[in-house]
C-alpha cells in the first residue's frame, strides 16, 4: 500500500460491520458472556467531545479482545437524552425538545460510527423514548408501592437562574452545578426516594465488587456513615428535652453549652419562655443559605443565645446555655449538638466569639491555642478518666444507655433523594393527587404516561413545571373514587433514566417487562463498567440503589449491577486547561478524523498517557500516531513466507503478545501500544516480517486500530475477517531470549559485544570471546591478567 488511504478504508469497513451486523450480541449463546459498559452520553448540541472517545475506545479494545478470546460480548450504546440543555434550547427557540434530541442523537451516532466502535447498535436505547421511559415510570411505581417514594415538604436547594430544585449533589461550592447560578433554600413539596434505607448495604456490599479504590472511597464518603450516640439533655424547669447526636460521647464532660439549628422545633414549643424570641426568629431568617455555606469551616461563627431557657448536662449535672446557630444543620442528626469547644474546631471558634467555657477532656493538645482533635487519654471526666478515646466512647455509650438518657446511634450523611423537578423535559411522575384518596398510582396498564405537547417550555413564574399550565392534561378523575383529581406535574430528574439503562440493553425491545428474566439472568452483572470520575458519587450510587431495590422485588438476580468499575482521566486542551469554548481550546473529533483518520484518533487517545490521569491534547502526539500507522501500513511490503515465528523475532513476538494481552486488561493501553511500536521498529530494522508474525501483529493491533488492520488482513489474504480471529497465545518460556548480548570490557573500557546462550557457562563464553579476537584487538605485547564473566551481564578482561 503506497498511501495509507484511511478515508476509503475506514468507510469500507464501517459499512461491512454495519451491513453484516458483526458485533450483534445474541442472548443465550452457548459461550461465556462478557458485558462491557461505558457511560452513555448526553446528546448535546455540541456533538461528541474528544473526551468521549477515551473511555469508549478503551472498552472497545476490551470488547474486541474478549470476542477474539471466545466470549459472547455485549457492548451496547445509547443516549441519556432528558435534561436541561435541550430544554433550555427549546425555551429559547421554541423547537420541541424531542426534535432537538432526535437531531442531536443522529449527529452523535454518525460520530460514534465514524470512530469504528463495535457497539451492538441493535440494542441502542434512548431514555426519552416512551417505550423506554415506560419502564422508568414502572420502577417509580414499584418504589411508591413499597413506600420508598413519598412526598414531603422539604427545604430544597433552588437554583434562582434555572428555576429548578436541585439535589445536594447538583450544588457545587454553593452554586448550581449546571449554570453556576445562585442557589437558595426554598421549601417545596417534593417527591423523595428513600435511598437512606439502603445506606448500609450501599457501603457494605462494596466488599463484593471490584471498583478502583478512589471510586469506592467516593461512594463511602458520600454515604458518610458514622457511629455515635443520641443523648438527651433536659431543658431546665420544663418537661422538654433536647436530643443531640454526637460521635464523641467520650467528650461529654467537656460539653459546656448546646447549639441547636435555627430551624429547630423547640423554638416554637418553648416560644413563651424564650425572652428574646424576636432575635431568635431573626437569626432563623438569616440562616436561609445552602448547607455548604453554613458548615464552611472558616466562616465567621454567628448565632444567638436563647435567653430564658437553659439545659442540664446529664452527666455533670451542670446548667449550660443553649444557642441557635446556622453551623448546626436541621437536616443532620437531631438538629442539635452538645458543644465541646476544647475538641471540636467549629465549637471552639464559636466559644471564642461568645466567650464560653472551654474544658479539656482529652489530653495531648494546647487548648489555650486551638481545639485539640487528636488522640489522647481522657481527663477531667470522673467516670472515664484515663481511658483512650475508643474505650471511653464505648464506656460512655454504655453508661448513657444504662441511665436511660440515650442510645447508640449510627448516622449517615446521605439524604433521601429529591426526585422532583419542576421541568418539562423529563419523565412525568405517574401519580394522581386525589383530595379524598391522597396519592394514587396510575394503573400500570396506562404506562407510559407520555409528555403532552405544551406551548411554552418555560417553568411557571412561581417555578412550577410547564405542565402546571395545562389543566386539560392534569385534570383527571381519581382512578379509585372518581372524584376530580390532578396529575402530578413534576417530572423526574435526569438521574432516573440512567439508573437502570444497563438492564434495558439486555432486552431493549421488550414491551412486557423492563427486560426478560432470561436476558437479565444471562447478561448480568456488567463485567466491566468504565466512566468518568464525576459520576462515581451520584450516578453510581443511584443506579446501585435502584438495582438493589429491583433485587429486593425479584426483578434482577444480583445484588450489585457492576462487577468492576474503573475511571479515566479527563482530556485537557493543549494549554493544560479544561477544554471550553470560552478558552478556545476545544478540539473537534470530526476534524481530527477528517485529517488523520479514526484509527489515528483511537490510537492517540489510548497512547496519550496513563489512562487514569488527566492528559493534555497534543497535535504532535496525534501526528506521531499517524506516522506509526503509516509505518504499519507499509509493513505489507516486507512480508516474507513463514508459518511460524522466525528465530530473530520469536522472543519479541511472545513478549509482545504477553504485554499487550495483560496491558489491555489493566488500563495500560499506552504501554501496550508502545510495545507494538517497538515490534514495528524491529521489523523495520530487520527489513522483513514473516506471515505468521504479521498475522499475530495485526490481531494485537486490531482492537486499537480496527480499520487499517482489517484491511491489511484482507490484503494479505488471511482467512475470514480479522475481528473473528482467535487471540494469540504466548509461551512464557519463550518470552525470555535464548541468546543474549554480553558487553566486553577491557580495563573498564567497552570494546564490543558477543552473542551467547543465556545459560552459557563461563568457559563457553570465554571460548566465544576469544574466537572474536577481532573485537578485542588485544596487542601481542599485552598480557591478560584476569578474566571475569558476570553471568548474563558483562565480560571483564584485565590486561597489563
Ligand atoms: C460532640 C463532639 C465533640 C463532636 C467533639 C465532635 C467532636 P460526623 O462525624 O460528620 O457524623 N453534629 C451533629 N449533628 C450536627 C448537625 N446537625 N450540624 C452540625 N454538626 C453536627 O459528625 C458528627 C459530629 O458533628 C457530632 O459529634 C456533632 O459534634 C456534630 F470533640 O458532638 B460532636
Ligand atoms: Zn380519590
Amino acid at each position: 500500500m503506497e498511501n495509507y488511504n484511511f478515508k476509503d478504508i475506514e468507510k469500507k469497513w464501517q459499512e461491512i460491520w454495519d451491513k453484516e451486523q458483526c458485533f450483534h450480541a445474541v442472548t443465550g449463546e452457548d459461550k461465556p458472556k462478557y458485558y462491557a459498559l461505558v457511560e452513555f452520553p448526553y446528546p448535546s448540541g455540541q456533538g461528541l467531545h474528544v473526551g468521549h472517545p477515551r473511555p469508549y475506545t478503551a472498552l472497545d479494545i476490551v470488547s474486541r479482545k474478549k470476542r477474539m478470546e471466545g466470549y459472547n460480548v455485549l457492548f451496547p450504546m445509547g443516549f441519556d437524552a432528558f435534561g436541561l440543555p435541550t430544554e433550555n434550547y427549546a425555551i429559547k427557540t421554541g423547537v420541541h425538545p424531542a426534535i432537538v434530541t432526535k437531531n442531536n442523537i443522529d449527529n452523535f451516532k454518525r460520530q460514534l460510527k465514524s470512530l469504528g466502535y463495535s457497539f451492538d447498535w441493535q440494542r441502542e436505547v434512548d431514555t426519552t423514548d416512551p417505550k423506554y421511559y415506560k419502564w422508568t415510570q414502572w420502577i417509580f411505581l414499584q418504589l411508591f408501592k413499597k413506600g420508598l417514594a413519598y412526598k414531603k415538604e422539604f427545604p430544597i436547594n433552588f437554583c434562582t437562574s434555572c428555576k429548578v430544585g436541585l439535589a445536594n449533589e447538583e450544588v457545587v461550592n454553593g452554586v448550581c452545578e449546571r449554570c453556576g447560578g445562585e442557589v437558595v433554600r426554598k421549601v417545596k413539596n417534593q417527591w423523595m426516594l428513600k435511598i437512606t434505607e439502603y445506606a448500609d448495604r450501599l457501603i457494605d456490599d462494596l466488599e463484593d465488587v471490584n471498583f478502583i479504590d478512589r471510586v469506592k472511597t467516593s461512594q463511602i464518603n458520600w454515604i458518610g456513615r458514622s457511629y455515635g450516640a443520641e443523648i438527651n439533655f433536659d431543658i431546665k424547669d420544663t418537661s422538654e428535652k433536647l436530643t443531640v447526636y454526637t460521635t464523641r460521647p467520650d467528650t461529654i464532660y467537656g460539653a459546656t453549652y448546646m447549639v441547636i439549628s435555627p430551624e429547630h422545633p423547640v423554638i416554637e414549643t418553648l416560644k413563651d419562655k424564650i425572652s428574646n424570641l424576636d432575635k431568635v426568629l431573626e437569626n432563623k431568617e438569616k440562616a436561609k443559605k445552602s448547607d455548604f455555606e453554613r458548615t464552611e469551616l472558616n466562616k465567621e461563627k454567628t448565632g444567638v443565645k436563647l435567653e430564658g431557657i437553659s439545659a442540664v448536662n446529664p452527666i455533670t449535672g451542670k446548667e449550660i446555655s443553649i444557642f441557635a446557630s446556622d453551623y448546626v444543620l436541621m437536616t443532620y442528626g437531631t438538629g442539635a449538638i452538645m458543644a465541646v469547644p476544647a475538641h471540636d474546631t467549629r465549637d471552639y471558634e464559636f466559644a471564642k466569639v461568645f466567650d464560653l467555657p472551654i474544658i479539656e477532656v482529652v489530653s495531648g493538645g494546647d487548648i489555650t491555642k486551638e481545639a485539640y482533635t487528636g488522640d489522647g487519654k481522657i481527663v477531667n471526666s470522673p467516670l472515664i478518666d484515663g481511658l483512650g478515646i475508643k474505650e471511653a466512647k464505648e464506656k460512655m455509650t454504655e453508661i448513657v444507655e444504662e441511665k436511660g438518657i440515650g442510645k447508640r446511634k449510627t448516622n449517615f450523611k446521605l439524604r433521601d433523594w429529591v426526585f422532583s423537578r419542576q421541568r418539562y423535559w423529563g419523565e412525568p411522575i405517574p401519580i394522581i393527587n386525589c383530595p379524598h384518596c391522597g396519592f394514587v398510582p396510575l394503573d400500570e396498564s396506562e404506562l407510559p404516561l407520555t409528555l403532552p405537547d405544551v406551548k411554552d417550555y418555560k417553568p411557571t413564574d412561581d417555578g412550577e413545571s410547564p405542565l402546571k399550565n395545562m389543566p386539560e392534561w392534569y385534570n383527571i378523575k381519581c382512578p379509585k373514587c372518581g372524584a376530580d383529581a390532578q396529575r402530578e406535574t413534576d417530572t423526574m430528574p435526569q438521574w432516573a433514566g440512567s439508573s437502570w439503562y444497563y438492564l434495558r440493553y439486555t432486552d431493549p425491545d421488550n414491551d412486557k417487562e423492563l427486560a426478560s428474566k432470561e436476558a437479565i439472568d444471562y447478561w448480568m452483572n456488567v463485567d466491566w463498567y468504565n466512566g468518568g470520575m464525576e459520576h462515581t458519587t451520584l450516578h453510581l450510587l443511584y443506579s446501585r440503589f435502584w438495582h438493589k431495590f429491583l433485587y429486593d422485588i425479584g426483578v434482577v438476580n444480583t445484588k450489585e449491577p457492576y462487577q468492576k468499575r474503573t475511571s479515566h482521566g479527563m482530556i485537557l486542551g493543549e494549554n493544560h486547561e479544561k477544554m471550553s469554548k470560552s478558552k478556545g481550546n476545544v478540539v473537534n473529533p470530526d476534524e481530527v478524523i477528517d485529517e488523520f483518520g479514526a484509527d489515528t484518533l483511537r490510537t492517540y487517545e489510548m497512547f496519550i498517557g496513563d489512562f487514569e490521569k488527566v492528559a493534555p491534547w497534543s497535535e504532535n502526539g496525534v501526528k506521531g500516531c499517524k506516522r506509526f500507522l503509516d509505518r504499519v501500513s507499509k509493513m505489507e511490503d516486507m512480508i516474507v513466507d513463514g508459518v511460524e515465528y522466525s528465530k530473530e523475532l520469536t522472543t519479541l513476538m511472545h513478549q509482545t503478545i504477553k504485554k499487550v494481552s495483560e496491558d489491555f486488561e489493566t488500563l495500560k493501553f499506552n504501554t501496550a501500544i508502545a510495545q507494538l511500536m517497538k515490534l514495528t521498529n524491529q521489523v523495520y530494522d530487520n527489513g522483513k516480517i514473516n506471515r505468521a508474525e504479521f498475522r499475530t501483529f495485526l490481531i494485537l493491533l486490531n482492537p486499537v486500530a480496527p480499520h487499517l488492520t482489517e484491511e491489511l488482513w484482507q490484503r494479505a489474504g488471511f482467512e475470514g475477517y480479522l475481528h473473528d480471529a482467535d487471540w494469540p497465545k504466548y509461551d512464557e518460556a519463550k518470552t525470555v531470549a535464548d541468546e543474549i548480548e554480553i558487553p566486553i570490557q577491557i580495563n573498564g573500557k567497552f570494546k564490543g559485544k558477543v552473542s551467547v546462550g543465556k545459560e552459557a557457562s563461563e568457559e563457553e563464553v570465554k571460548d566465544i570471546v576469544h574466537k572474536q579476537n577481532a573485537v578485542l584487538n588485544i596487542p601481542e605485547d599485552k598480557k591478560i591478567l584476569k578474566e571475569i564473566y558476570v553471568k548474563g551481564r558483562i565480560y571483564n578482561i584485565v590486561v597489563k
